[in-house]
C-alpha cells in the first residue's frame, strides 16, 4: 500500500449513506415545487454542495428562484433531511467502515474526515464514532467545494502531515479530482469506469482490512 502517515475519509457514500436520506428530502421539496425527482436525478448531488444541489434541482424541474427563496427552499430541505437523520445509528455504516478506522487507529495512522456536509458532526455523533477522528473539517470549514483541494488540504495540515504521506477515500468524481489536485494518493470507492483518475479501487471499506472482515 502507499506511504500512509494520514487517512481522510470523506462520510457519504464512504462511511455512511446519507445519500438516501438526502434523496426523500429533495424529492419532498420537488413534490412540493409540483415534478419528480428521480434516482438518476439524484445521482447528480453526490458529493455536490447543499446550495449546488438545489441549483441541479431547480434545473430538473425547470423552476427559478431568487436567493431568498433558495435559502428558504435550502432550510426546509435541511430540517426534512436531519429529521430523516433522527434513527441513524452505529449499524447503519457501510460494510467494512467502523472495522477500517479501528484497525488504522491501532495501526498509529491519523484519521481525519473531509466532508462537503455541514452536517457531518451531527453524523459522526450519530454514529457514535466522531472520538476515532483526529480531524473534522467539512462543509462549514471550507469556502471552495470539491475539486477544490482546500477540504482535503486543510484536513491534512488539521493533522499535521503533508498531503504526500496521506490518502483519502472518496466516492466522487469531483472528490478524487480534488484529491490529486492535493497531491495526495486516493482509493476510489466505486468503478474506474465512473471515477477516473483514482489509485485504486475497491467496492467498500472492507476491502481495505487485511483479515477481510
Ligand atoms: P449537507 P460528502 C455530501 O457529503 C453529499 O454527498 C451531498 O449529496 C450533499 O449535498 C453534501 O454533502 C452537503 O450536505 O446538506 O448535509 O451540508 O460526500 O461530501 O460527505
Ligand atoms: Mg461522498
Amino acid at each position: 500500500m502507499f506511504n500512509m502517515q494520514g487517512a481522510i475519509f470523506d462520510l457519504d457514500g464512504v462511511i455512511v449513506d446519507t445519500a438516501k436520506y438526502h434523496f426523500l428530502a429533495w424529492k419532498r421539496l420537488a413534490a412540493e415545487l409540483g415534478f419528480d425527482f428521480t434516482q438518476a436525478d439524484n445521482e447528480r448531488l453526490k458529493g455536490v454542495s447543499r446550495m449546488r444541489s438545489l441549483d441541479i434541482l431547480l434545473d430538473v424541474g425547470r423552476c427559478a428562484m431568487n436567493d431568498e427563496e433558495k435559502e428558504v427552499a435550502a432550510s426546509k430541505k435541511n430540517a426534512w433531511y436531519m429529521e430523516y437523520l433522527g434513527t441513524l445509528k452505529q449499524s447503519d455504516m457501510l460494510p467494512g467502515a467502523l472495522e477500517y478506522l479501528n484497525y488504522l487507529k491501532k495501526q498509529g495512522v491519523r484519521i481525519a474526515l473531509g466532508s462537503a456536509s455541514k452536517n457531518a458532526g451531527f453524523i459522526l455523533e450519530k454514529l457514535g464514532i466522531g472520538g476515532l477522528f483526529d480531524a473534522v473539517i467539512d462543509g462549514n470549514a471550507v469556502s471552495a467545494a470539491k475539486p477544490d483541494p482546500e477540504v482535503f488540504l486543510k484536513a491534512a495540515s488539521a493533522l499535521s502531515l503533508s498531503p504526500s504521506v496521506c490518502t483519502v477515500f472518496e466516492d466522487s468524481l469531483a472528490g478524487i479530482q480534488a484529491a490529486k489536485a492535493g497531491g495526495m494518493k486516493v482509493v476510489g470507492i466505486g468503478s474506474p469506469e465512473l471515477l477516473p483518475g483514482a489509485d485504486m479501487y475497491v467496492s467498500c471499506l472492507r476491502a481495505m482490512h487485511p483479515s477481510g472482515v
